[in-house]
């Protein structure tokens, strides 16, 4: 099979309007997205997907955990098909890219595949695959982790957000709970274009980000108790303080991670305050410790010393302490004979490329526990993500777009 000629291009101009139309749904307050899963936006942008999607042909399928699964026949129906695809949910102070340009980037393959009349033997599958960010529900992947036999289905549907919703009744609540199987659909191969979020591409003056393998992670959920009180009649000694106990194991997770460098990363997002009032001490403090590193060994002894040296810190402090993984996954290894495509295409189409390793959590990390799955990446302005300031340049999108195209139809076989 020929491999496609290096003229073979998408339409820039017609992925770029895209990710502008898709920005416009859920808009943040400072240019970026807040399109949370499950949220009213999120149905929003689903139902312009689904337009767009069946506008170009697409047939579309559901699963129970609400990803989205838009099918292009092959010519051999039997052939499993190649799936391509990232998520459509944002941070809540998102970007416009994270996600939108791996779902749209496919969305605009199968726009070119369409207009140049390619047929492949092998279908394409566009997938928006739910609650990638488990920024409202955790863990992160949650969807593509049910996909994957990590998660079961009672456990995904019983995550709750903040306020104390399931996940579960917010997706019947949006009407987006479909009828297939989770995981029932088999994959030839997956594939996922993503901004790299981080800042080597765009330091290396690298266009594309060959992704030979992803960082493991763990989400340690910690929850410290102790005792309400007057923040200012209560003397010092009596104090039960769980927001100095905090303060201390951040500090603590900030030297773990530093002294495990080059290549781990540590720290904390969320923190939630009981009571939360100005003259109160905390009676429980909830905190989730993100730890990260593509070192196997590295990973599981950071998490070991961070829970020991946490247990310390707190029974110094009187203060209860216990902790719950509320997400990991191993470092991933990506396919090797997909990786090869993908450093192929970005040849043959001139493009300057490197590997690397994702610093970020994709959906691919657990499409690549039930086929071979790889990604592509392109820079990203000051490697900012999850902020509203995220941005990349049209030429980064189709370049990316462009090695996702090739790499798709070599693996999808192209008959016509
Ligand atoms: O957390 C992550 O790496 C991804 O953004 N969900
Ligand atoms: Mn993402
Ligand atoms: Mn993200």
């Amino acid at each position: 099979m020929s491999a496609p000629g290096e003229n073979l291009r998408i339409n820039s101009a017609r992925l770029w309007d895209s990710l502008m139309e898709m920005a416009k749904i859920g808009p943040g307050i400072a240019g970026g997205c807040n399109r949370q899963t499950l949220t009213d936006e999120d149905a929003e942008g689903r139902a312009l997907f689904q337009k767009w999607c069946e506008e170009a042909g697409l047939t579309m399928g559901v699963d129970a955990m609400g990803t989205m699964f838009m099918r292009r026949e092959g010519t051999d129906p039997d052939a499993l098909p190649v799936y391509v695809g990232s998520h459509l949910d944002t941070q809540p102070t998102g970007g416009k890219y994270d996600g939108v340009l791996g779902v749209l980037g496919a969305l605009e393959v199968v726009r070119s595949m369409n207009d140049l009349g390619i047929k492949t033997r092998h279908p394409i599958v566009v997938t928006n695959w739910a609650n990638e960010e488990g920024a409202r529900f955790a863990p992160a992947m949650l969807a593509s982790g049910v996909f994957a036999g990590v998660h079961t289905l009672d456990y995904a549907y019983a995550r709750k957000d903040l306020e104390g919703l399931s996940y579960g009744e917010e997706l019947a609540r949006i009407g987006w709970k479909g009828d297939e199987e989770v995981g029932a659909r088999k994959m030839h191969a997956y594939y996922e274009l993503h901004i790299e979020q981080g800042p080597i591409l765009e330091a290396e003056n690298k266009t594309i980000g060959v992704v030979t393998h992803c960082q493991g992670l763990w989400w340690l959920e910690f929850t410290l108790t102790g005792r309400e009180a007057h923040t200012g009649s209560t003397p010092m000694a009596m104090r039960v303080n769980a927001g100095l106990a905090m303060a201390r194991i951040f500090e603590m997770v900030q030297e773990v991670a530093m002294k495990n460098q080059p290549g781990a990363v540590g720290g904390v997002g969320q923190v939630k305050f009981s009571p939360n009032s100005r003259n109160v001490l905390p009676g429980t403090v909830v905190f989730t410790v993100d730890i990260r590193t593509p070192d196997q060994a590295k990973l599981d002894a950071m998490r070991a010393e961070i829970e020991a040296r946490a247990a310390e810190i707190c029974a110094a402090l009187e203060v209860g302490c216990s902790v719950e993984a509320v997400g990991h996954f191993d470092p991933v290894t990506f396919a090797p004979e997909l990786v090869k495509n993908v450093r192929q295409a970005a040849e043959r189409l001139g493009y300057s490329h490197m590997d690397i390793i994702s610093g970020a959590g994709h959906d691919a990390c657990w499409a690549a526990k039930v086929a071979p799955a790889t990604m592509v990446m392109c820079p990203c302005v000051g490697g900012l993500s999850h902020n509203e300031a995220e941005e990349i340049s049209p030429e980064w999108a189709a370049a990316g777009t462009d090695v996702l195209f090739h790499a798709v139809l070599e693996t999808a076989e192209v008959v016509s």
